[in-house]
């Protein structure tokens, strides 16, 4: 290599640096911070590399196919959604629980599997944070190898006394402090925010860990992409169906996987727009604010892009049930424009 190529700022920047040592490093941003983010995102760690193993040998194990009584015969195989679980969904539901539940500092878990959340130690034992998680979104598609993956919040709850449990959480004061995804594709990537920017790793099953790859990712203004399932058109609001015959006449291409996690990375990286809109038969829409909406929505923002309902920004949503739904429209800061003017005509 030339002496320019060896200059402190290429290698610092080209170094090695694993998802740990990358927290760490972040956290000497933060005089407060206590070790909390790196404890809890070690644990996440944990788990997703557990599932990523999971979901490749899928069928190998033979694991793909609805739940049976779930693995310990206690699901009737439905989930609080009402959608029937998958093996998966319930093995990675218990994976994300037993890598989290040892973190000293999480006082509480909310997951999309479970209609309660998970209440593991209170205030004055440590618990000061609130993790939500959809353990594996998009799951039905896995037996088509379509990209799933893992979507996460972290949460520090209000300290106001008396107000706990499900109350904390669901509190005006509850602060999503960081947020993230893992997606199981063609390789296995996290996109991570923790207040500062999003960063993206890919897990290097050499070495067994997540390494990281791009710093700062910042989603383009503009792209001519809108990624929304047209097959509800006729559903649709005539907001939203004002903006579809706008793109159709402006050369707009569609994306669509139906996998959350698959269509926002795109969205991240490429550009346009990821809609799910309220139907006519769903006016709350179909994703859910908690666990779904606000990490892709934190992630959006930090990547200098919007995420709104339709009637405002979905990190402004306070809260009024664990599994509440909202109208999700997400991505480059001038695509999502134009969705809000046709709306607001
Ligand atoms: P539809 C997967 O079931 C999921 O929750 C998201 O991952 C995805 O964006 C959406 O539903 C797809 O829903 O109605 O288009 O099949």
């Amino acid at each position: 290599m030339t002496d320019q190529q060896h200059t402190s700022t290429n290698w610092t920047d080209d170094n090695l640096m694993s998802l740990q040592s990358h927290i760490l490093a972040e956290e000497r941003h933060h005089p407060s911070a206590t070790g909390d983010f790196s404890w809890i995102l070690s644990g996440i760690s944990l788990a997703t590399k557990t599932i990523a193993s999971k979901v490749r040998r899928a069928r190998i194990e033979d694991v793909i196919g609805e739940a049976a009584g779930g693995p310990f015969g206690e699901s009737d195989g439905i989930n609080v959604q009402g959608e029937q679980q998958l093996k998966l969904d319930i093995i990675a539901n218990e994976v994300i629980k037993a890598c989290l539940g040892s973190r000293a500092n999480i006082a509480s878990l909310v997951s999309e599997e479970d209609e309660e959340p998970t209440i593991l130690r209170s205030r004055k034992e440590g618990g000061r944070y609130a993790v939500f998680f959809d353990p594996l979104d998009g799951s039905s598609n896995i037996d088509v190898s379509v990209g799933v993956g893992t979507i996460f919040g972290i949460v520090r709850l209000p300290t106001i006394p008396g107000v706990r449990g499900t109350d904390a959480i669901l509190h005006e004061d509850a602060q999503m402090a960081a947020a993230g995804y893992v997606l199981y594709g063609s390789s296995t990537v996290m996109v991570l925010t923790t207040g500062n920017g999003v960063d993206m790793f890919v897990l290097d099953q050499s070495i067994g860990a997540f390494v990281l790859v791009k710093r700062k990712l910042r989603v383009p203004a503009s792209r001519k992409i809108y990624s929304i399932n047209e097959a509800y058109a006729s559903r649709f609001s005539e907001g939203v169906g004002r903006y579809l015959d706008w793109a159709h006449a402006n050369n707009y291409s569609s994306r669509y996987i139906g996998s959350m996690v698959s269509d926002v990375h795109r969205t991240l990286l490429k550009g346009g727009v990821f809609i799910y809109p309220q139907t006519h038969d769903r006016p709350e829409g179909k994703l859910r604010l908690l666990y779904e909406a606000m990490p892709m929505a934190m992630l959006m923002e930090q990547a200098g892009g919007c995420a709104v309902t339709g009637t405002g920004r979905i990190l402004d949503v306070t809260p009024n049930a664990l599994h509440q739904r909202v109208p999700v429209i997400l991505g480059s800061s001038e695509e999502v424009a134009h969705v809000q003017r046709c709306i607001d005509v």
